[in-house]
């Protein structure tokens, strides 16, 4: 276990440099773009300058990735490329200490979720992929899959350095050659990989990152050389490119917003439930597509589980995300700190009951209290849209079918979880629901073998296991 770092200690191991550089064809380069000023979320101070790119260099970067495609990547036996991945994913071990001070730095997430769930899952991305390169005959897609081309990824900042890991280790496996372009809010972690990329003696042009906010994006998806296009971030973002891609023949798959529901029978081990409730919600601040963000819960145990949920609430502690005792660290930005004061607002002002942790929040920066709303109707805002903050919305149900629909009842559809001591209840109930996880007596769990992805405007495609094989592969 590390020892708590104070910030200029923190800004050493995170080897923070003043600027940083995008990465186009196996070089950093200057982009023609606005540059990017990095915050860190936690005490407002600027962290570093990320230069922008230009739709110039976005151009660049496409036909940089199109070249190593033909010439080298594309053409590369499978277990050459996999050589490539295994020295990715132990350089990313390698660096980890460095890696997740930074992330926290930029993110404002918890360090010891950095330390323990984004760097070592990214990295055992890049293992469990390397693992399939050579093996992409075998993956049940028939004899010889080929690769797509050229993947234009676009990800958001709630997970900087696992989203590009979920993203860029799949593609390349498959042959694919890469242009992402990370968060505005978060593109630091990204830059860093892009050493790691030259550090394993990656051919230029594998893999680019361009960093620039979301006009960016949009260049890259609609560029006319960019054979693929993956994306996670709103599902209002998500619908625009769905609908500017139509028509392109261009590849696509979505991960959108979520709304899960959380679902605790009268039978359920509850202080193993409070366990994964809290998990469920206040995991990363809540900045989680996939949060159990509704908790479902049987009336019988209602008052119960809400009584052991607000005690166990209490002792979370709310601050400074380099202290490795923080539970819940910054808000990422100005911007999705006023989301969810607003959104809390609206539950407020529909009538539903606002219980608040006691923890003080620090002065600086940008906090949010662990906040539970009882009391919720289905048809409040507060139960029907992405929060994406550390707000728990609580409903009850009477009945097992009264769970399922209540659950069932959202325009997404990315996650849920059951928590009971029936079997067979499990197994009914994770038929039941339209979302694409379904966790049993547990929560927020990840794994690089088991696919992860949406049903309706959660998104579509997969991503992990051999069913996110599928999606950088024509078959
Ligand atoms: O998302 P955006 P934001 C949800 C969450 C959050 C809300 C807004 O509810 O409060 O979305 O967050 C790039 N073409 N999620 O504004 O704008 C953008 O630069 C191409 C859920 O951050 O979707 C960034 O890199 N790209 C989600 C990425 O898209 C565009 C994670 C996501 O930003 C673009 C994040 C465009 N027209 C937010 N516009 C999840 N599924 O986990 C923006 N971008």
């Amino acid at each position: 276990p590390w020892e708590y770092a104070p910030a200029p200690e923190s800004r050493a191991i995170a080897n923070l440099k003043p600027s940083y550089r995008m990465f186009v064809d196996g070089e950093f380069t200057d982009g023609a773009g606005e540059p990017l000023k990095s915050v860190n979320p936690a005490t407002e101070e600027i962290l570093a300058e990320v230069s922008g790119a230009a739709p110039s260099d976005v151009d660049t970067a496409v036909r940089a990735a199109r070249t190593a495609f033909d010439r080298t990547w594309g053409r590369m036996p499978g277990s050459e490329r996999a050589k490539y991945l295994f020295r990715i994913a132990r350089l990313i071990q390698e660096r980890g200490r460095e890696l997740a001070v930074l992330e926290t730095l930029d993110n404002g997430k918890p360090i010891k979720e950095s330390r323990d769930a984004d760097i070592p899952t990214a990295a055992a991305h890049f293992f469990h992929h390397a693992g399939w390169a050579d093996k992409l005959g075998y993956a049940g897609y028939g004899p010889d899959p080929r690769p797509v081309g050229v993947a234009g990824q676009v990800i958001p900042w709630n997970f900087p350095l696992l989203m590009l890991a979920w993203k860029i280790a799949p593609a390349l496996a498959c042959g694919n050659t890469v242009v992402l372009k990370p968060a505005e809010t978060t593109p630091l972690t990204a830059l860093v990989f892009a050493e790691i990329c030259q550090q394993a003696g990656l051919p230029p042009g594998v893999v680019n990152i361009v960093p620039g906010a979301g006009d960016i994006g949009a260049e890259l998806v609609g560029h006319p050389g960019v054979d693929k296009v993956a994306f996670t971030g709103s599902t209002e973002v998500g619908k625009q490119i769905q609908g500017r891609l139509a028509g392109t023949g261009k590849r696509l798959t979505l991960e959108l917003g979520g709304k899960a529901a959380n679902v605790v029978f009268d039978d359920a081990p509850l202080d193993q439930a409070v366990e994964g409730i809290v998990n469920g919600i206040f995991f990363n601040q809540g900045h989680v597509c996939c949060a159990g963000s509704r908790l479902l819960v049987q009336e019988s145990v209602a008052e119960e589980l809400l009584d052991k949920l607000r005690s166990r609430i209490t002792t979370l502690r709310v601050g400074d995300p380099l202290d490795k005792n923080t539970d819940v660290g910054a808000i990422n930005s100005a911007e999705q700190l006023a989301k969810i004061t607003e959104l809390s607002a609206a539950g407020d002002t529909e009538g539903a009951s606002r219980w608040t942790s006691p923890c003080p929040l620090p002065e600086r920066g940008f906090f949010f209290s662990p906040t539970v709303f009882s009391n919720v109707h289905q048809s409040m805002r507060i139960a029907r849209e992405e929060i994406f903050g550390p707000v728990l919305s609580v409903l009850t149900f009477r009945t097992p079918d009264e769970a399922v629909a209540t659950a069932n009842n959202t325009p997404y559809g990315l996650s849920a979880g059951i928590w009971t001591e029936k079997g067979s209840r499990i197994l009914w109930a994770a038929q039941q629901m339209r979302a694409g996880v379904v966790w049993a007596n547990t929560f927020n769990r990840f794994d690089p073998t088991a696919p992860f992805g949406g049903y309706q405007e959660s998104g579509f495609g997969r991503e992990g296991g051999r069913a996110g094989l599928e999606a950088y592969l024509d078959v």
